[in-house]
């Protein structure tokens, strides 16, 4: 990206990451259509009259709302909210779709830019004011059972999604002090920055019948009585483009997974004296490999291939397949993985089946690495000193027993300097609080955030 934009907050696409992110958007673009959601696209701007029905929602967005107030040197009769997200947009347009429970379920989705002004410190792909690549997904149900099966069915979606970009995850349910605007609750997914710092990168919204109250979103039940829809959000940014940056990357830069790389094979020619047989078997093996569909580049610059090998490592291409005058006479190219630095030669009778098989190992291999470094950094413990030591040092998640009680999560924070993530989902600890020593009821997680 660059990061010069004179405006706080923004920052500017620029190609290779463009397609990095264009990537990730096609696997969560075809999981959801695979799932039933249909994509939407609904306008920027919301009327300050819908903007303002559910108080809750107004509650926690409006220190960060910007206002469109004047239509050239017009003031405007009604102020427009630069859309924060869309529950607001969206759902008075639901309230005209939905008529009876044959509507139902809805499931829809867009990837629209996003305006909230953030006071906390900005930084590229994390804390944007304008956040260019918002995946929200909106459902109404017919009963809060099937809304409650949606929020499980969208933590499948996401837990397929980043282990497809090999993003390793714990899934929490926030505290309640720590919802979304108008959520009856949420889930959280959250990584790990290098620096031990919790990223989170997505969340899921059970919103009860909240809004629909507000917005009259009402059906028509089999039976004829008419009743409020249940509905869920939830929604992704571009920080699951840094998460796919952050857990890769090495001290040479990123290494992206084949599944996201802008460019997954680099082809450089060893040129030796005028041999132009090599520059054209190296073209030809690009060529091949493009044809098949990967995303292959042939660089036929006229620099040293020590400098080339140097910028491609740098720019995280995943494979480089390099064609010098023995592998001419041997009919082999010879590859070099980004993320393991292994060398080994290919035949070009295989070239395809091997690259490809290649490639496919290194998600693979690439994902199941990036879970064991996360796993290390998860510590299960039981005292206070241990867990503030966690914090101090940023070493990463602390799990811990707890009776969940609000009272004793804050305490957790306080006394321990970190955060609250949330009720781990899924996991049973024994034990007991370490704050008020009740018997845990479930287990709590703690770490330094983003
Ligand atoms: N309407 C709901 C679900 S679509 C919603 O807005 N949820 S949210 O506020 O939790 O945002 C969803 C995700 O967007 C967050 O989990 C976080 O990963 C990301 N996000 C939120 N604010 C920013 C921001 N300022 N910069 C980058 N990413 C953000
Ligand atoms: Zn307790």
């Amino acid at each position: 990206m660059d990061t010069r934009y004179p405006v706080k907050g923004l920052y500017v696409w620029l190609p290779y990451g463009l397609k990095l992110r264009n990537n990730v958007l096609m696997i969560i673009r075809e999981l959801l259509e695979k799932t039933g959601h249909r994509e939407v696209l609904f306008p920027l701007l919301i009327p300050e009259s819908l903007f303002k029905k559910e108080a809750e929602h107004i509650r926690g967005f409006e220190e960060q709302v910007y206002w469109v107030t004047h239509g050239g040197k017009d003031k405007l009769d009604i102020r427009l909210a630069l859309r924060p997200t869309s529950e607001t947009s969206i759902y008075p347009m639901f309230a005209l779709w939905i008529r009876s429970h044959a509507d139902l379920p809805l499931k829809v989705f867009q990837i629209v830019n996003i305006f909230r002004y953030e006071t906390k410190m900005t930084k590229p792909l994390i804390r944007l004011r304008e956040v260019t690549t918002f995946k929200e997904a909106h459902t109404a149900h017919t009963t809060s059972e099937d809304s409650e099966a949606q929020v499980k069915a969208a933590m499948e979606i996401y837990k397929k999604f980043f282990d497809e970009i090999g993003v390793p995850y714990v899934i929490t349910r926030r505290p309640s002090w720590d919802t979304f605007a108008g959520a009856v609750y949420s889930l959280a997914f959250d990584t790990l920055a290098p620096d031990g710092r919790t990223l989170q990168i997505g969340t899921i919204h059970n919103l009860g019948q909240n809004f629909a109250k507000v917005y009259e979103i009402k059906y028509e039940r089999e039976d004829g009585g008419h009743e409020h829809v249940y509905q869920t959000c939830y929604g992704i940014s571009e920080r699951v483009i840094a998460a796919v940056v952050m857990v890769h990357g090495d001290n040479l830069g990123p290494c992206f997974p084949p599944r996201v790389a802008p460019i997954q094979i680099v082809v450089i020619p060893i040129p030796f004296k005028e041999d132009k047989d090599i520059e054209e078997a190296a073209k030809k093996v690009a060529g091949e490999l493009e044809a098949a569909g990967l995303r292959s580049h042939f660089d036929g610059r006229d620099i040293r291939p020590g400098r080339k090998f140097y910028e491609w490592e740098r720019h995280g291409v995943p494979l480089r397949l390099e064609i010098g005058p023995r592998d001419l006479k041997q009919k082999q190219v010879t590859a070099v993985r980004r993320d393991t630095g292994k060398r080994f030669t290919i035949p070009l009778s295989e070239l395809l089946p091997v690259v490809k098989k290649t490639l496919e190992l290194m998600n693979v291999e690439m994902r199941e690495k990036a879970w064991r470094s996360f796993s290390r950094k998860i510590h299960d413990l039981r005292k206070i000193e241990e867990m503030k030591k966690v914090m101090d040092e940023r070493a990463g998640i602390v799990r811990s027993p707890w009776c969940g009680e609000e009272k004793c999560g804050r305490e957790l924070e306080e006394k321990t300097g970190g955060s609250v993530l949330g009720e781990e989902i899924g996991s049973r600890t024994k034990g007991m609080c370490p704050i008020c020593s009740k018997p845990a009821r479930t287990s709590i997680l703690i770490a330094k955030s983003y």
